[in-house]
C-alpha cells in the first residue's frame, strides 16, 4: 500500500481540524500519520519530521501566523496542502498560508477544512491509484444523493419547492 499522507498540526489545539482530515482519509482507505510540530516553536522537529517521512502528500494545519505549511513546503518537493485554523481574526492564517513566494507553493483549503484537505490529498495520490479514484467517485456520488434527499425533504416540508 502507498505511504499516504502525513498530517502535521502546529499545536494540539488544532486536533479537531486534523481529525476531520484523518476521518476522511480513513474512510477512503488512505494510510496516514498524525503529529504535532510547530514552525515557530519547534522548527528542528518540523525538519526532522519532513526528512524522515515517506508520505506522498503533506497536510499542514495551523492558525494565527500560520508558517507551518510554508515551512514544510520549504523542506520538500512533495505536495503540501495547508489548512488555516479559525481564531479571533481568521484572515491571518488564510493569508499566511496562501501568500507563498514564487517557487514554493502551498495548496490552501478553507478555514478548518481538514476534510477538503484530505480529499485533495487523496485526489493527488489517486492520479496513480485507480482503486482510490473509484472510491473518491463513489464518495462524491453518495454526497450528491444526499443533496437530492435533502431537496426532497425541504420540498415536502415547504410546499411547492423545486426548480
Ligand atoms: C498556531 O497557533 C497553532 O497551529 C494553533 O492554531 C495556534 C495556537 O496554538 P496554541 O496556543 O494552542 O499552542 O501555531
Amino acid at each position: 500500500m502507498a505511504p499516504g499522507v502525513a498530517i502535521i498540526m502546529g499545536s494540539k489545539s488544532d486536533l479537531p481540524v486534523a481529525e476531520r482530515a484523518a476521518a476522511v482519509l480513513r474512510e477512503l482507505g488512505v494510510p496516514h500519520t498524525l503529529t504535532v510540530a510547530s514552525a515557530h516553536r519547534t522548527p528542528e522537529r518540523v525538519r526532522a519530521m519532513v526528512e524522515a517521512s515517506g508520505a506522498e502528500v503533506f497536510i499542514a494545519i495551523a492558525g494565527l501566523s500560520a508558517a507551518l505549511p510554508g515551512a514544510v513546503a520549504a523542506l520538500t518537493d512533495r505536495p503540501v496542502i495547508g489548512v488555516p485554523v479559525s481564531g479571533k481574526v481568521n484572515l491571518d492564517s488564510i493569508l499566511s498560508i496562501v501568500q507563498m513566494p514564487p517557487g514554493v507553493p502551498v495548496a490552501a483549503v478553507g478555514l478548518d477544512r481538514g476534510d477538503n484537505a484530505a480529499i485533495l490529498a487523496a485526489q493527488i495520490i489517486a492520479v496513480r491509484d485507480g482503486a482510490l479514484l473509484a472510491r473518491l467517485s463513489e464518495r462524491r456520488a453518495r454526497a450528491a444523493e444526499e443533496i437530492d434527499r435533502h431537496a426532497r425533504e425541504v420540498e415536502a416540508d415547504g410546499g411547492e419547492g423545486g426548480p
